[in-house]
């Protein structure tokens, strides 16, 4: 017996069945040839076998019942052969019941099975039946004197069978409700597992984000594998995230993944415009996720599929968003923290320490392939007498226009940088040293030209600078010397007179420009 998973009713095997049906059988043939066929009234001998007939033919017509019909409904079965049941019941009671009555245990016993079969009130009604076959072949029986029937002790012996089968109804009905409220709760178990499993999903989905996305401060190479990582918990197979600066419209972060790129393009620049994503394309959504410290998070997919994120979805994509902003923010800060470790404040040129290091690697590289660099030291004349007029405050201005002047004059690839006080250099990588001459002579005379601004904006100051040129490997071969050189050069302009470019002396076999005095001014 197996509990219904449908009507919470016992379930019970047609084989089963058919079985204590032939078994029944059995045991009523046996009891004709033992005892029903000396019974002396031949009505009533002739009753009992018209009533074990009835029995086995249904008995039978269940078996063929049950290899013909594929997938018998047994229900169905039990309702076909209860009136022929009630029929035999009727016949074999009539029979026997003024003896011994045995076949009130077998009604009995026939109404517990329709009990456990059926639903309370309709198992009810077939043991009604059965009962009321019991009571037409009992009352009808010949050999009961009718003068004599025990009105009381049948009345108790019909009611037993009622109560019992409505006993064994209630006793199946609550066992079956319980399995129920034990499948119920294994439902609700289930789901909470599936709930547990998802946000355990979602946990690690953002952990190995968040470890992507801080492994690297140059993350924006890591923006596939963001998107790649989140959908294995949010089932969107196109999407892009934007990291987008809301004070300068300017995106900061984009990833894109499984978009056409067409789509990808439209969507890489999303402008921030007046608090509204300019985004027309119908089948897109965008969703801002985060808004933090002048910077926004937004995600777009296709419009459905935004529409159908759920709440859960939504954290997660807002856990990510999160760690993003953190991330561009850190990036921020490295990029600049490294542009101001290189950098010179007052002038934005380049520091000494950068250009230590440019020197040591270009003169590696000029060195292994035969090329050549050049290298100007430059020194701002009577310096201290600008200070010393208009102050130190106009004086640092006057530095700071300075390395304007010089970064406009030379190429991208040359550089700038501040050397100390009011000295600058340059290196100029792949110049040769007339080449440097010719840069170092409109170096110095921009500055000549130029008119520096005073306290009062006026552009009333004139400067003018001394150069030192020295290249490798003309005048050098390693940077102590190119420094040496370069420095020996600019003392030769200052005590030349000043505003003007000077070389160091070289050998004749070497000399490749005349070093000395060309470019005087
Ligand atoms: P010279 O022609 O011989 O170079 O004369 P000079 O007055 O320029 O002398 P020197 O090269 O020794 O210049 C040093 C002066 O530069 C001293 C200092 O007042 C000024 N100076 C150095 N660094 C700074 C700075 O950061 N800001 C300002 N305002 N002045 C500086
Ligand atoms: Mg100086
Ligand atoms: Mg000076």
């Amino acid at each position: 017996m197996l509990p219904s998973p449908n009507k919470g009713r016992i379930e019970l095997d047609s084989m089963a069945f058919l079985v204590v049906r032939s078994a029944a059988s059995v045991f009523l043939l046996g009891l004709y040839f033992l005892w029903a066929r000396n019974l002396s009234s031949s009505l009533e001998r002739s009753v009992f076998v018209a009533g074990v007939i009835v029995w086995i033919v249904y008995t039978i017509g269940v078996g063929v019942a049950r290899v013909t019909i594929p997938n018998l409904d047994f229900q169905r079965l039990m309702h076909v052969t209860l009136p022929f049941d009630c029929v035999a019941l009727a016949a074999l009671v009539f029979s026997t019941s003024p003896a011994v009555d045995p076949f009130y245990v077998w009604v009995m016993l026939e109404s517990m099975l329709y009990a456990t079969v059926y639903r309370r009130a309709r198992a009810w009604i077939y043991s009604a039946f059965l009962v009321l076959a019991y009571l037409i072949g009992h009352i009808a029986s010949p050999a009961l004197d009718p003068s004599n029937i025990n009105l009381v002790f049948l009345l108790m012996k019909v009611v037993a069978v009622l109560v019992i089968g409505w006993f064994v109804g209630l006793m199946i009905e609550r066992q079956s409700y319980r399995a129920d409220e034990a499948e119920e709760r294994i439902d609700d178990v289930a789901e909470l597992n599936a709930r547990l499993e998802r946000s355990v999903g979602e946990l690690r989905a953002i952990a190995e984000i968040t470890e992507i996305i801080h492994s690297t401060l140059d993350f924006e190479t890591v923006g596939p594998v963001v998107l790649e990582t989140l959908q294995k918990v949010i089932d969107i197979p196109s999407a892009c995230i934007f990291v987008i600066d809301k004070s300068k419209g300017q995106t900061l972060f984009s990833a894109s993944r499984g978009l056409r790129a067409d789509i990808t393009r439209t969507y890489g620049q999303i402008d921030y415009v007046n608090g509204d994503l300019g985004v027309s394309d119908e089948h897109f959504a965008c969703l801002e996720l985060l808004d933090h410290n002048q910077m926004i998070v937004v995600f777009c997919a296709d419009g459905a599929a935004i529409d159908a994120l759920g709440t859960d979805d939504r954290i997660v994509l807002q856990a990510v968003s999160a760690e993003l902003v953190v991330a561009v923010e850190n990036s921020r800060l490295y990029k600049l923290t490294k542009r101001l470790a290189i950098t010179d404040e007052l002038t934005d040129l380049y520091n000494y320490r950068y250009l230590q290091q440019r020197l040591d690697d270009e003169i590696g590289r000029a060195n292994r392939y035969g090329k050549q660099l050049s290298f100007l030291m430059i020194d701002i004349d009577d310096f201290k007498s600008v200070n010393d007029t208009f102050g130190h405050l106009v004086g640092d201005a006057v530095l700071a226009d300075l390395g304007r002047i010089l970064k406009s004059v030379v190429r991208e690839v040359d550089i700038v940088a501040r050397y100390g006080g009011e000295e600058f250099s340059v290196l100029l990588p792949e110049t040769d040293a007339s080449g440097a001459f010719i840069v170092a002579e409109k170096i110095r005379e921009a500055v000549s030209l130029n008119r520096f601004p005073d306290a009062e904006g006026e552009r009333s100051i004139h400067v003018t600078v001394s150069i030192g040129v020295a290249n490798v490997p003309l005048h050098a071969e390693d940077k102590e010397s190119l420094l040496r050189q370069a420095d020996d050069a600019l003392y030769q302009s200052k005590a030349t007179g000043k505003d003007r470019v000077r070389a160091p002396k070289i050998r004749l076999s070497r000399l490749d420009i005349s070093s000395e005095g060309e470019a005087e001014s």
